[in-house]
Formats: structure tokens, C-alpha cells, sequence
């Protein structure tokens, strides 16, 4: 079944010390860099356009595409500095897989901004980091500061007359500065609140110039595109997802952990690298990408992990995150869990948003507690009905997701809300997640 496996980004995580410069280029790290230099900026956008890589940050949106995007024509727009920004800002319950990406392997994410800034035309890049994980920030900075002292970052890299700068820029901990417009507000020195788009930052972004953001496995797929070729990335995955991608499995599993596959695959097949469901686990229900997209249940183990697969089922493959929930699990108290998560999240700007997060923790709450009224669940879903596509960025909407996908689901745990606390019907037990 490990053949099942597609070890790139992960490959080296396991070596000693597989962070520094030394080690990642004993594995022939920055090769990619030196082919990317020798090509026109143009070409390599169109190999990874060609090449079929997906957006790996929730949306899936193709990264070639958005690198188009940047006006590099004479016009006012086109005379403007480029900017890359990577997000790292990751913060999607459920989600650990740039985070293990930065710290185990950081040179393959800056070998990615390397090439992608000279793809793009861009002197500047930034990696904009969640703020808590101080532990990634100090090794990115590492890892930076040896790239300028190799010649890969800084002025006419390795004289090819390439200049690229790379700041890794902290922010200080909230989940909307994963918003990509939010992200340029926190990075320019305001307070992250998502901006209304069009514009997209690919036409006015980071100060008002043609800006790319990329999630960091995006960028950090890019040097193995260069060195492998589009016919090697498209032999993984599907039609329309293509390539190999980090998967998080957590809950009532037996290994958690991050499992480099194809897209395509499914939760069984995830599952059995996983060693399954801890003993006397069964899986109830489950995310599969972070709690901003609908739960899925156990009918569902076999739908193909692709984009495509996940939104026949009702769902979206989102970050690939997948949260497993064995019967002991209140789905009522889960989803409570994750409410209040957005409820502290928003950031007010908006008032479906701001106001709707906070009417649904009301309700949920009561519901929790056994003391639902008559017409909550009718609440509930007309809460999300007046959130969904009216909030001011997903934040909202993946708000209304697990909610709405677990009353189609589990309605009758709801319902039991009006009577008995959800600690009654699932009494907590040593391995209860909520
Ligand atoms: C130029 C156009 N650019 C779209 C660009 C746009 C963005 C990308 C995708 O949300 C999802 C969300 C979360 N001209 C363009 C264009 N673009 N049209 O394409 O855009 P979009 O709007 O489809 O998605 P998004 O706003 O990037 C991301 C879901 O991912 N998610 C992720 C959460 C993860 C975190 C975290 O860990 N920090 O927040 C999980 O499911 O719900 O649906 O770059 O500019 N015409």
C-alpha cells in the first residue's frame, strides 16, 4: 500500500538536519533554480500553467493561470513593481502541512520564490508567517540568510542579472490574515481586514502593485515542476487535478500524521497508510478539507480526493485536511467547537459575519446543552442562509458549512438539542477531540 505514496515535498523530512542549505543541496536542491534562471520568465509561467498545479491554500485555483494574471505589458499597470507573497499564515483547524513543510525542508519553499519571482518579474517577495509559530519564522530566516550567503537570493543571482529579495514577515496570530487580501492589509502595517475584490491582487495588490499570492505548498511544488517536467508532475493524480499533494490526517486515527499522495486518492485508501481507526473506532463523519468545508460521513470513504471528487460529493477538497471523528464524537458539540473558533476569528468587518458568528454560537450553545428551543435548527439554517455569499470573504461562508452539512447529516442530533445535553447522549471519554 506505501506504493500508494508520492514522497516529493516530504521526502527529506526524516533526514538529519534535511533544513540546512548543506543538506538540501546534497539532494540536489537548487538545480531547479539554475535551469528556472537559464529560462524566459514566460516560458516557465507557461510550464507551470501547462503543468496543471492547483492553487494547494483551499480554492484550487490554477497557479500558472494566476501568474499570467501580472500585467507585464507597457501600460501604467505594467510598469508597476511585481510583488510574490507567499501565505504561510496557516491556521485552518485541521491543517498542519506547510508548517511541517517550512520546518523540515524551508530551501524548497525558497528555492519556489526564487523561481517564481523571476516567472513573474517581481524584485521582491515576501513569506507572510502565522505569528505563533515562532519556531518556523527562526528557521525561514535561517534559511534565508543562507541563501543570500550561497548567491541564490540578493542582486544578479549567480550573474544571470536576476535580482530577487526575500523578507519573511511575522504576523501575530490571527486566522482572517490567511484571507489573501486581509494578508496585504497586515503586511502593508494595517489592521488585517479583507479588502473587496475586483480588483484581485494580481491587478492591484501588495501597495497597489500586480501582486501574486501563493499558498506554500504551491510554491514549494514548483522546483520539482522544473526539474521533473510536466508529463512526470501529470503522471500523478487525475485529469484535472494533477500531481502529487500534503495531506493531513488527524482524530480517532492510529497514525496522524501528513501522507504525500496523488490527488485522486481516497479516505480508505489514506486510511489504511494511517493504520486505520484507533481500536473500537468507527468513522462517524469527517472533514476533508479543514472545518471551512462540509463533513462528509462514512458512505463517503471512497470519493476520489481530487477537486472534482470532493464537490460531486456535497463538499470541497479545501486544504486536505482530513479531521476523522469516531461514534463517540457530539456532532452538535463539534460543530459548536468550530462556530466559536470563527466566531473569535472574524474580524468585524462585516456584519453577517461579525454578528451572524455570534448568533450562531448562541444557539448552538443552547442545543449543546439540551436546551434548544422549538425552530432552532429552521434558526440555524436561515442564520447561514443570510451569512452565505453575503459575508465579505469566506471566512462567513466556511462558517455556514459545517453547520448546514451536519444537520443534513446528523439532524436528529440536533433535534435530541432540545431535550438532552449533547454530554448525555456522548458522554466525554479519554479520547474525546472537542
Ligand atoms: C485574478 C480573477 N485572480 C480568482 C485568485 C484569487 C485567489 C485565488 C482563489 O479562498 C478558499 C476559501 C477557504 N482574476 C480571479 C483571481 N482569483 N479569480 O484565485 O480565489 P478564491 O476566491 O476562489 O478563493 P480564496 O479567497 O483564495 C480560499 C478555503 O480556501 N479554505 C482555506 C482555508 C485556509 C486558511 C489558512 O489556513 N490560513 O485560511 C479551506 O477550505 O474557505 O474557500 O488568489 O485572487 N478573476
Amino acid at each position: 500500500m506505501t506504493d500508494v505514496l508520492t514522497p516529493v515535498l516530504s521526502k527529506n523530512w526524516g533526514d538529519d538536519r534535511a533544513w540546512t542549505l548543506q543538506a538540501y543541496e546534497d539532494q540536489g536542491g537548487y538545480q531547479a533554480l539554475t535551469k528556472a534562471l537559464s529560462m524566459a520568465p514566460d516560458d516557465l509561467v507557461t510550464l507551470v500553467k501547462d503543468s496543471g498545479l492547483r492553487g494547494r491554500g483551499g480554492a484550487g485555483f490554477p497557479t500558472g493561470m494566476k501568474w499570467s494574471f501580472i500585467p507585464q505589458d507597457d501600460s501604467a499597470a505594467g510598469n508597476k513593481p511585481k510583488y510574490l507573497v507567499v501565505n504561510a499564515d496557516e491556521s485552518e483547524p485541521g491543517t498542519c502541512k506547510d508548517i511541517p513543510l517550512m520546518m523540515a525542508s524551508p530551501h524548497t519553499l525558497v528555492e519556489g520564490v526564487i523561481i517564481a519571482a523571476h516567472a513573474i518579474r517581481a524584485k521582491r517577495a515576501f513569506i507572510y508567517v502565522r505569528g505563533e509559530v515562532l519556531h518556523v519564522v527562526r528557521r525561514l530566516q535561517a534559511a534565508v540568510r543562507e541563501a543570500y550567503a550561497a548567491g541564490h537570493l540578493g542582486s544578479n543571482i549567480h550573474g544571470t542579472g536576476v535580482d530577487v529579495d526575500l523578507m519573511v514577515h511575522a504576523g501575530a496570530g490571527a486566522y482572517i490574515c490567511g484571507e489573501e487580501t486581509a494578508l496585504l492589509d497586515s503586511l502593508e502595517g494595517r489592521r488585517g481586514q479583507p479588502r473587496l475584490r475586483p480588483p484581485f491582487p494580481a491587478v492591484e495588490g501588495l501597495y497597489a502593485c500586480p501582486t501574486v499570492i501563493n499558498n506554500v505548498e504551491s510554491i514549494a511544488s514548483v522546483p520539482s515542476i522544473v526539474t521533473g517536467g510536466i508529463d512526470w508532475f501529470g503522471s500523478m493524480g487525475t485529469e484535472k487535478s494533477k500531481g502529487y499533494t500534503l495531506y493531513s490526517l488527524s482524530g480517532h486515527v492510529k497514525r496522524p500524521g501528513q501522507y504525500e499522495a496523488p490527488l485522486g486518492i481516497t479516505l480508505r485508501e489514506l486510511l489504511e497508510l494511517g493504520g486505520g481507526m484507533r481500536e473500537g473506532a468507527e468513522l462517524k463523519f469527517w472533514t476533508p478539507g479543514g472545518s471551512s468545508t462540509p463533513i462528509l460521513t462514512a458512505e463517503h470513504l471512497d470519493v476520489p480526493l481530487d477537486y472534482e471528487g470532493v464537490g460531486a460529493a456535497g463538499s470541497m477538497l479545501g486544504t486536505k485536511a482530513l479531521q476523522c471523528f469516531d461514534q463517540t464524537t457530539s456532532v452538535v458539540r463539534c460543530v459548536l467547537r468550530w462556530t466559536e473558533f470563527y466566531k473569535h476569528e472574524s474580524c468585524g468587518k462585516c456584519t453577517p459575519c461579525r454578528e451572524g458568528t455570534y448568533w450562531l454560537v448562541q444557539v448552538l450553545q443552547r442545543l449543546d446543552q439540551g436546551q434548544g428551543q422549538p425552530g432552532d435548527i429552521e434558526l440555524l439554517l436561515d442564520l447561514c442562509d443570510n451569512i452565505l455569499g453575503r459575508a465579505f470573504c469566506a471566512l462567513g461562508d466556511g462558517a455556514t458549512s459545517p453547520i448546514t452539512s451536519a444537520i443534513q447529516y446528523f439532524r436528529d442530533e440536533f433535534e435530541a438539542g432540545m431535550h438532552t445535553p449533547s454530554s448525555e447522549l456522548f458522554p466525554p471519554v479519554a479520547s474525546t477531540l472537542f
